[in-house]
């Protein structure tokens, strides 16, 4: 509570800055915040101008301001002059040198020579869209009847709202140009255009952090970027100086858990969730504060590749998140991610076995349960990938009224330490005037000036206060919008130390153990085995093992250590709970949905395919909102049995299994034989098996899965439709059985009930 409640009093009132005057002069006040962008003088703007005429294409309309259209258009130079050839440099005579006169060769090559910027120091590599946010309409606050009871922030109060926002999805470690498929934490960087100015959720994938001092964070980035000396290896924590860091930091251990798992190689951007990780504060108009984690649920499930798989596609396409995301939103689909929110009331802040202010622990969700309050929906792609997705600037110090920082000392550090980062990326203070940093609402102050200054602002004075002026610009009370800092009360000494409540590293590791099912299990003991493999000093795979794992579970260190030539620990380490507590909640396998939108699924086939099960297939599957690639040996017509043709849209020069989620192969002998005999589609459908894909055969197609091993796999006989652990196959005529259970394979993404191990692919 501050010192005044009575400032609070009008915050909830939309009138309330309808009316909102300059304390010394009712007639004279500054104008209420704008959200169209169009100037303060119009007067003719709705009611209190925060949020009545924001919408969900507020910051297109303002980037349509910015836009160009070269279509039709003649070549001119930055100057607007013409050009009448952009190909030959000014030369004087026609074999002599070229000369200072030609402006445009000097301006054409100056721009080039300059068109790089720094890349971001972490999370180089991304990816971003457009799209909006809007409340629920009756979120389930639990003990809460309103939103308005625990924040203020306007953007979160109506559900007829929808703000405008910009999300950035990235890896962390590797450089501008690497691949999309590495093992690595993703980044979740949305900000929000709201009426109150932009807030910036700056969050990842995984919902705790490596470190819990943000002083620690250039020796973690050192640690697990190439290697200084080489610079070799880019975009992996597989080597010894990652691995040298994180066995001397048992606080990294419950990270460790989720980056070995298959979180980290998420199948999609819009099949990954998305965590603010600190604890932030919500406050509402009546200055009471409450601590609060976000979540970001993907509405498709969330789903992973495995480590073999991404691997190859690395190669096969490096740009596979990239251009997947841009590909759905082409094909009209819009990914949707639900925000919810973990609530926790000052008072219970203590009631955790850990500390809330610790970046290395989450509330489990079986203490205090996610409330989904709104959703997240992402439709359109940027026009520029430079002028938007490399320009776009985070920073986790932008929050606007209702949304506050806590003292979690990672997070103090990023205040930090994204705007420094900035200024290093642009040269430039005025890198929020870009135009996709910059808010919808408007913007008055007296920073005027620095490198590349885009607005004019008019007036004599850039001080405060003046009487020149009229002392404009005005601060703003809270009542008007103005951004009051939680009044939270602290004593102590300054003092430069870890508090004893951070000090507990191995229960929450244990915990994310615990929750995850076999296969799981088996996916983070192997990513253990790859990346300590790679490590080539002895004894920092021996302390990960026995300092770290150890301590998590016995039997888990055990596995790991026969994997990489470390002798097994005898007993379980000494800092071992043995509690055997589980989450669901953190078990990828409880987070599929039940929906295939947006899956790839591959049909192979050849000439003499029957017509029936291709027309069949595609439509069933399209109508389900999955997208179908015909794969054949050369591409172009393939003719059906009954007459009727496709095309094939890929070959096997450019199709693999590993960019497809399914496969199915339709029947006609003459089609399946052709399939035969090449070695690419049995690979196809091997490798398929092999990353546990759903795969899937009908009529003659099964005897292209009996020409390839799939290893204690039951296929259908005559008559019959068999589906066993995601392998479909048909012999009867019922399309309709076939495709049901086809359909539900693929809804699963993954079949963890076979053993692939013998498999060569
Ligand atoms: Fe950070 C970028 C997320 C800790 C310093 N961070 C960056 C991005 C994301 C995160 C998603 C990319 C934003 C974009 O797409 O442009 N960072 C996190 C999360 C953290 C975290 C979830 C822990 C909870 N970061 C962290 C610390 C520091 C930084 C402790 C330094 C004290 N992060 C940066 C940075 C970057 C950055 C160096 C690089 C590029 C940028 O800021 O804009 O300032």
């Amino acid at each position: 509570m501050t010192d005044d409640d009575s400032s609070h009093e009008n915050a909830t009132d939309p009138d309330a800055f309808e009316t909102a005057t300059r304390p010394d002069d009712e007639q004279s006040g500054p104008t209420p915040i704008r959200t169209d962008g169009s100037g303060s003088d119009d007067s003719t703007g709705t009611s209190d101008g925060r949020g009545d005429d924001l919408d969900e294409e507020s910051k297109q309309d303002q980037l349509d301001e910015v836009r160009e259209d070269a279509e039709g258009e003649y070549l001119t130079t930055d100057h607007g002059v013409r050009v009448t050839d952009t190909d030959n440099s000014l030369k004087a005579s026609e074999r002599g040198p070229t000369i200072m006169d030609d402006f445009h060769f000097r301006e054409k090559m100056t721009q080039f020579d300059h068109e790089s910027i720094p890349e971001r120091v972490v999370h180089a590599r991304g990816t971003g869209a457009h799209g909006y946010f809007q409340p629920y309409e009756d979120p389930d606050l639990g003990e809460y009847d309103d939103i308005s009871e625990i924040t203020k922030a306007s953007f979160l109060q109506d559900p007829g709202q929808k703000t405008p926002v910009f999300t950035r999805f990235s890896t962390v470690v590797g450089s501008r140009g690497s691949a999309d498929t590495v093992r690595d934490v993703r980044g979740f960087a949305t900000k929000f255009y709201t009426e109150d100015g932009n807030w910036d959720l700056v969050g990842n994938n995984i919902p705790v952090f490596f470190i819990q001092d943000a002083m620690e964070f250039p020796d973690l980035v050192h640690a697990i970027k190439p290697e200084p000396d080489d610079a070799v290896p880019q975009a992996a924590s597989a080597h010894d100086t990652f691995w040298d860091f994180a066995s001397l930091k048992p606080e990294i251990t419950h990270m460790l858990m989720w980056l070995l798992s298959g979180r980290a190689l998420p199948r999609a951007y819009w099949m990954m969730q998305g965590f603010g990780v600190h604890t932030f504060r919500f406050v509402n108009d009546e200055g009471e504060s409450r601590f609060v984690k976000f979540h970001w649920t993907p509405k498709l499930g969330t789903n992973q590749l495995v480590w073999d798989e991404t691997q190859k596609i690395a190669g096969k396409n490096p740009d596979f998140n990239r251009e997947g995301l841009y590909d759905i939103i082409d094909d009209g689909y819009e990914p949707e991610w639900e925000l919810g929110v973990q609530i926790v009331e000052e008072d219970d802040a203590d009631q955790f076995d850990f500390d809330l202010l610790d970046p290395t622990k989450i509330i489990p969700e079986t203490e205090v349960p996610v409330r989904p309050i709104g959703k997240m929906v992402l439709n359109e792609r940027p026009d520029n990938f430079f002028a938007e997705v490399e320009q776009v600037a985070f920073h986790p110090g932008n929050v606007v009224p209702g949304i506050d920082f806590t003292n979690d000392p990672l997070l103090q550090g990023r205040l930090f330490s994204y705007q420094d980062t900035q200024l290093n990326r642009f040269n430039s203070a005025n890198w929020d005037e870009i135009p996709i940093n910059r808010p919808i609402t408007e913007r008055h102050n007296n920073q005027r000036a620095g490198f590349m200054r885009q607005e004019i602002n008019e007036g004599k004075a850039t001080y405060k206060p003046n009487s020149i002026d009229g002392d404009d610009p005005q601060e703003a009370t809270e009542e008007e919008g103005g951004y009051e800092h939680y009044a939270e009360r602290i004593d102590g000494k300054k003092i430069r130390n870890r508090s004893e409540s951070f000090q507990e590293h191995f229960d929450q590791a244990r915990l994310f153990w615990n929750s995850m099912t076999e296969p799981e299990k088996r996916h983070i003991v192997e990513a253990a085995h790859f990346e300590l493999n790679k490590v080539d000093r002895m004894e920092i795979r021996e302390r990960v093992v026995y300092d770290l794992f150890n301590n998590v579970d016995h039997e888990f260190a055990n596995r790991v250590a026969k994997g990489i030539g470390v002798e097994p620990p005898e007993s379980p380490g000494d800092e071992l709970s043995e509690h055997d507590e589980e989450d669901p909640s953190l078990s990828m396998e409880n987070r599929t949905e039940e929906s295939i939108e947006t899956r790839k699924i591959a049909i192979l086939l050849d000439d003499g395919f029957e017509d029936e099960h291709v027309k069949r297939l595609q439509s069933a599957l399209d109508d389900a909102g999955a997208r179908t690639k015909i794969i054949s040996k050369v591409v172009g017509e393939k003719s059906g049995t009954d007459g009727d043709s496709v095309d094939a849209d890929q070959n096997h020069v450019t199709a693999t299994s590993v960019v497809f989620d399914a496969i199915v192969v339709p029947g006609g002998s003459d089609s399946v034989d052709a399939l035969a005999q090449q070695g690419e589609p049995k690979q196809f459908i091997e490798e398929a098996f092999k990353h546990h894909k759903p795969i899937a055969a009908l009529g003659d197609g099964t005897e292209l899965f009996e020409a390839v091993d799939l290893p204690d796999i039951e296929l259908a006989a005559d008559g019959e439709l068999v589906s066993d652990a995601g392998v479909v196959t048909c012999r009867n005529d019922d399309l309709d059985e076939f495709i049901t259970a086809f359909v539900d394979a693929v809804a699963a993404h993954r079949h963890w009930d076979r053993d692939p191990e013998t498999v060569p692919a």
